[in-house]
C-alpha cells in the first residue's frame, strides 16, 4: 500500500484510534503531548554542540552515574509536557529514584507513563545517536486517586503503547499501540513528524549482531559459543555475520528493526543482571520488536512476561529478528544442559 502523503504522527494516531470503537481519543491526545516533548528535545539535542549545555551537572543520578545537563533537560521536558493533560496518574523516569506524582492542581487520569528521557547519554559529547524511550500502561489502582508503585510495576505484556525517538542523522519517532509499528521522520523546517516507515516488519532472520564484545571474557559459555558460531563461514546460513554496535540501545535497536539484527546486553560474571533496565528500556523495546514480528527474551524467558519487583531493576536482553534470538536461546540452554550433565557426572 502506498504511504499517505503528509500523514503527520498526530493524524496517524487519531486514525488508528478510530479503528477501535471503544477508544475515547485520550491515547491520541497523550501521544500528541509526547510528540511535542520529542520535538523540543530533538531541537536541544541538535543544539548541544553549539550551546553551553554539554558537560556534567555535577549531580549523580539514582544509579550513582554522572548526569549530563541534556539528560535532565529531557527528563524535565517530558514531565512538563505530560503532567497537566489529566491523562496520567503516575510517571517514572530513569533519572528519578521514586515514582513521579502528578502535581496539584492537575487532574489524575487512568494512564501510567514510564520513560528513559535520553538513553545512550555517554554518546552526547561525540555526536552519536541517542534516544528517548517511553512505555504506557493503564492504571491498576482505583481511579481518581494518585497512582501507586503497583501501577508502575506491571508486566510488559500489559503495555498499551510504547515507542522511542532516535536523534540521529534525522529525528525519527517509532511507536506502536499493538497494531503495527510505524515510523515518522521529523521535518525540521516545519516541525512535524511525517510518516516515513509504515507498518514496519523486522526481517525474520538477520546477518548482523550487536553486542559489547569487550565483555567477552565475562560472558556465559553458551553466549561465547554463539558469537563464535556467528563468526564462522557458512553460506547457507549467511555466516559470518557483520558486527555493529553503536552503544546507544535506541540506535542499535532501530537499525535491527529496519535491517534485521540481534541486539544483546547479556548478564555476565561482573553484572549478573546485565546493564539495561527492564521497565523503561527493555519492556518498551520488546513491545515494539514483538509488534513488528520479532522476539525479545532474557535468554530464557520472554521479556514481556517478566514480573517486575522494582522500578529500576535490570535484565539481560536478547532482542531482534526471531530466528537469531531463538538461536542464542538454544546456545545458552544447550550449554546449561551440558554443564548440568558434567556436574552430575563429577
Ligand atoms: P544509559 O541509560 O546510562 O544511557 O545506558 C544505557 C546504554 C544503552 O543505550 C546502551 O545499549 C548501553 O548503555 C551501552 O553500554 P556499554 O557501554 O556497557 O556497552
Ligand atoms: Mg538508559
Amino acid at each position: 500500500m502506498n504511504k499517505p502523503r503528509f500523514m503527520t504522527v498526530v493524524r496517524h494516531i487519531i486514525e488508528e484510534e478510530k479503528m477501535h470503537p471503544e477508544a475515547t481519543g485520550e491515547l491520541s491526545r497523550l501521544l500528541a503531548d509526547f510528540t511535542l516533548a520529542a520535538k523540543v528535545i530533538s531541537l536541544e539535542v541538535n543544539k548541544a554542540g553549539l550551546v553551553d549545555i554539554l558537560g556534567f551537572t555535577g549531580d549523580n543520578n539514582v544509579h550513582g552515574e554522572k548526569v549530563k545537563k541534556l539528560d535532565m533537560f529531557a527528563h524535565d521536558m517530558l514531565i512538563k509536557a505530560m503532567d497537566h493533560g489529566g491523562h496520567f496518574c503516575v510517571m517514572a523516569s530513569e533519572e528519578e529514584e521514586d515514582i513521579i506524582h502528578i502535581p496539584s492542581p492537575y487532574k489524575v487520569g487512568k494512564y501510567v507513563l514510564l520513560f528513559d528521557p535520553l538513553d545512550g547519554s555517554s554518546n552526547i559529547d561525540v555526536n552519536i545517536s541517542i534516544g528517548t524511550i517511553f512505555s504506557i500502561y493503564k492504571r491498576v489502582s482505583p481511579p481518581g486517586k494518585p497512582g501507586t508503585v503497583q501501577d508502575v510495576l506491571q508486566q510488559g505484556m500489559h503495555q498499551i503503547a510504547a515507542g522511542y525517538v532516535v536523534y540521529g542523522s534525522s529525528t525519527i519517532l517509532v511507536y506502536s499501540t499493538g497494531h503495527g509499528v510505524h515510523g515518522f521522520t521529523l521535518d525540521p523546517s516545519f516541525g512535524e513528524f511525517l510518516l516515513s516507515h509504515q507498518n514496519i516488519q523486522i526481517p525474520k532472520k538477520s546477518k548482523i549482531y550487536s553486542i559489547n564484545e569487550g565483555n567477552y571474557k565475562y560472558w556465559h559459555p553458551g553466549l561465547k559459543k554463539y558469537i563464535k558460531y556467528l563468526q564462522e563461514e557458512d553460506t547457507t546460513t549467511e555466516r559470518p555475520y557483520s558486527s555493529r554496535y553503536v552503544g546507544s540501545m535506541v540506535a542499535d535497536i532501530h537499525r535491527s528493526l529496519l535491517y534485521g539484527g540481534i541486539f544483546m546486553y547479556p548478564a555476565d560474571s561482573r553484572s549478573p543482571m546485565g546493564k539495561l533496565r527492564l521497565m523503561y528500556e527493555c519492556n518498551p523495546m520488546a513491545y515494539i520488536i514483538e509488534a513488528a514480528g520479532g522476539r525479545a527474551s532474557n535468554g530464557k524467558q520472554r521479556i514481556l512476561e517478566l514480573k517486575p519487583k522494582s522500578l529500576h531493576e535490570r535484565t539481560p536482553v536478547f532482542i531482534g529478528s526471531e530466528y537469531d534470538v531463538k538461536m542464542v536461546e538454544e546456545f545458552i540452554a544447550r550449554e546449561e544442559i551440558e554443564e548440568n550433565i558434567l556436574i552430575k557426572e563429577s
